[in-house]
């Protein structure tokens, strides 16, 4: 352990890493509170040459690596393994590879390092007029290096796809220490498999990203946001493709439901956005062409929906971001409240109102029977019942973001019952948070076994030693088998 120590302080230098039990302990616990590890040191190589060094010798160590960005992840991959086995593990920060070249506007394109924030790079596209596809309320701390390996989705992804349609090409160094990628942005040729794709969404299982190529998007700025009282996720979906079939230029589409919007307005002393209230809120945003001209042909194509009685219209940006604030803040209003049990699922749009119908009962029976309070941590604790339940996300893409406060951080059986309902209706246990170490066991719900199989021979293939973030990801060889799916 000492050696190892002394080596990677010989490769980044001492002030580049940390080793005090109280400071690792920090990096060792997750967003949520929820999930935490055991660590021996955070290290932070300062270019790619010195995290393949760092790999190497802990390779030379047989110690894991846990790759890190910004530590906002929420299905605890980010974090090492609870319980220590002999094995040191490193957690490898990424917050040093934080170069960002000009923008390269022939091809609309830029290269940054890994621990590029989402909010610089959002600000440099728009220096250079343009935009990154991919934006998210943790935007000051998740970083291009966490949210390619998670694909992250985020508020746009209706309309740019998640962080996979914008990886034009990754560096990174794999288990052995080898270096790959290239940043040359091309985006034809075809000659065999595609590492970046690859390594997108491979939730730091596969290979250490230190730098990426990211397509940048016209500007497209907003010119009105929409806040529309809803009779629920049904009805939140079917004027999501109304709007959708109605005007070309729909950026987001959000859904919050009543026990969200409460939280939020209490948390953040948020005004009540309608007149009445709803059992659910959509919230769109259009875009504009950037003038004020604009601003009445949006208007027009706004005409042309038949949007519900008590809808609220913004489109000055202090107004559109008074709005954004119900949507914006929910996470963090949430962890306000307690330890969250957070179930990031994907549900076709046809099934989301019978998902949601059902949702209730199933995280009531999961819950009934639990052991008392949520912890020490968690200000909600009910014995044998759960206190809140929360539903809210990216209705436009079907990804709802179900939240339950009040179980124990470490029972499962809410998680799993929401995580089986979605794959009973035809959905994923993870849509765009991953599968960290909080799902392995679900993967084969949703995932033929043949696939696991496959992902597991990669993985095999590329770390035959698990030293890449063993425990995240794949799941346990026992993978249950899929639930029945629902009849409809
Ligand atoms: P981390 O949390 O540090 O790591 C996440 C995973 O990526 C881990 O498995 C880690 O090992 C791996 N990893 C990190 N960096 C690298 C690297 N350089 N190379 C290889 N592997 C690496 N997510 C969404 O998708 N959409 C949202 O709208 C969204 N909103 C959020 C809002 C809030 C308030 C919070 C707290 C989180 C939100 N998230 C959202 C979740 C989170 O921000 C994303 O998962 C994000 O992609 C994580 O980035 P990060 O840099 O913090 O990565
Ligand atoms: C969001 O869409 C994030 O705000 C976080 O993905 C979701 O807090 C959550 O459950
Ligand atoms: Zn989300």
């Amino acid at each position: 352990m000492r050696n190892l120590l002394a080596d990677l302080r010989a490769i980044t230098g001492p002030g580049h890493l940390l080793a005090e039990p109280d400071v690792v302990a920090g990096y060792a616990t997750d967003w949520t509170r929820r999930y935490a590890g055991v660590a021996t040191c955070v290290v932070s190589p300062g270019s790619t040459a010195e995290v393949a060094d760092v790999v190497r010798a802990c390779a030379a160590a047989r110690a894991r690596i846990i790759p890190q960005g910004g530590n906002t992840g929420l299905v605890g991959g980010s974090i090492p393994p609870p319980a220590s086995d002999g094995l040191a593990a490193v957690i490898l920060s990424t917050r040093r590879l934080t170069s960002l070249e000009p923008v390269d506007r022939a091809s609309g394109q830029v290269t940054a390092g890994a621990g590029v924030t989402i909010a610089r790079l959002a600000a440099h596209a728009a220096s250079a007029g343009l935009r990154y596809g991919v934006d998210l309320a943790s935007r000051d701390s998740a970083t291009v290096g966490g949210t390619i390996a998670t694909n992250a989705g985020g508020i746009h992804t209706i309309r740019y796809g998640p962080t996979r349609s914008q990886v034009a090409g990754v560096t990174a160094v794999l288990a052995d220490g080898s270096i790959v990628g290239s940043m040359s942005g091309l985006t034809t040729g075809s000659t065999g498999y595609d590492l970046a794709q690859l390594l997108t969404g491979s939730e730091g299982t596969l290979g250490v990203i230190t730098r990426a190529r990211l397509l940048l998007r016209p500007a497209e700025p907003a010119a009105a946001v929409l806040l529309c009282g809803m009779a629920g996720i049904a009805e939140a979906a079917e004027l999501t493709g109304l709007i959708r079939a109605a005007i070309p230029g729909l950026l987001a589409a959000e859904y919050v439901d009543a026990a969200g919007l409460a939280l939020v307005r209490q948390a953040a002393g948020l005004p009540a956005p309608l007149p009445a209230e709803h059992r659910g809120y959509l919230l769109a945003e259009i875009a504009g062409a950037g003038d004020p001209d604009d601003n009445d042909h949006v208007l027009e194509q706004i005409a042309r929906v038949r949007l519900p009685a008590d809808t609220v219209l913004a489109q000055d940006g202090r107004g559109m971001a008074a709005l954004w604030a119900y949507r914006d803040r929910l996470t963090e209003a949430i962890a306000s409240a307690g330890i969250p049990h957070k179930i990031d699922v994907a549900v076709p749009a046809g099934e989301l109102g019978a998902f949601c119908a059902e949702l209730g009962d199933v995280v009531r029976d999961a819950a009934r029977g639990q052991r008392a309070g949520a912890g020490g941590a968690g200000r909600e604790s009910a014995p044998g019942s759960f206190r809140r339940l929360i539903v809210f996300g990216h209705v436009g893409v079907g990804n709802l973001h179900v939240n339950v406060l009040g179980p124990d951080p470490d029972d499962t059986q809410a998680d799993e019952a929401v995580a089986r309902l979605a794959a009973a209706h035809g959905g994923s246990v993870a849509a765009e948070h991953g599968v960290g170490r909080a799902k392995t066991g679900w993967l084969g719900w949703t995932r033929p076994l043949a696939e696991v199989s496959a992902m597991r021979a990669i993985k095999a293939a590329l770390d035959p030693a698990a030293l890449l973030n063993p425990g995240v990801l794949l799941p346990p060889e026992t993978a249950t088998e899929p639930p029945e799916r629902a009849a409809t």
